[in-house]
């Protein structure tokens, strides 16, 4: 299998875990736009959302929220975040398995600010 991110579920490819289930596997991105910035995929191979079977994606939510949750979000507004899914190369999808990105969004006023991905 050359999927890359195959690769990484099947810990050919190092990667730093940060979630696990029977049917997803969550990351680090390795060109992080901000810290934390963790990669959500299912454990079965699919380009686009489409082709994922509806009990990978059931935990996908669920495992997004987990790692909000980890990454400090609260009942407050402290912390804020990006959940991103993209579906083509026209909707700027690069690496050709399903993932969703969890993103922390610092405070820009803070100068932490980080731009929307792909701008
Ligand atoms: O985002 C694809 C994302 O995948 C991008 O943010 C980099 C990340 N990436 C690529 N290779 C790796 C490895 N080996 N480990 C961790 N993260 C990786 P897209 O939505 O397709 O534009």
């Amino acid at each position: 299998m050359s999927c890359l991110f195959c690769r990484i579920i099947k810990g050919e490819i190092p990667a730093f875990k940060v979630y696990e289930t029977s049917k997803v596997y969550a990351f680090l991105d390795i060109n992080p736009l901000a810290e934390g910035h963790t990669l959500l995929i299912p454990k079965v191979h699919g380009a686009k959302m489409h082709e994922i079977p509806d009990d990978y994606l059931a935990e996908i939510l669920p495992a997004a929220r987990k790692i909000a949750l980890a990454l400090g979000a609260t009942q407050d507004d402290a912390f804020q975040y990006n959940v991103l899914q993209n579906n083509g190369t026209l909707a700027h999808q690069v690496v050709q398995h399903v993932h969703f990105h969890v993103i922390p969004k610092p405070n820009e006023a803070e100068g932490l600010g980080i731009g929307w991905p792909g701008k």
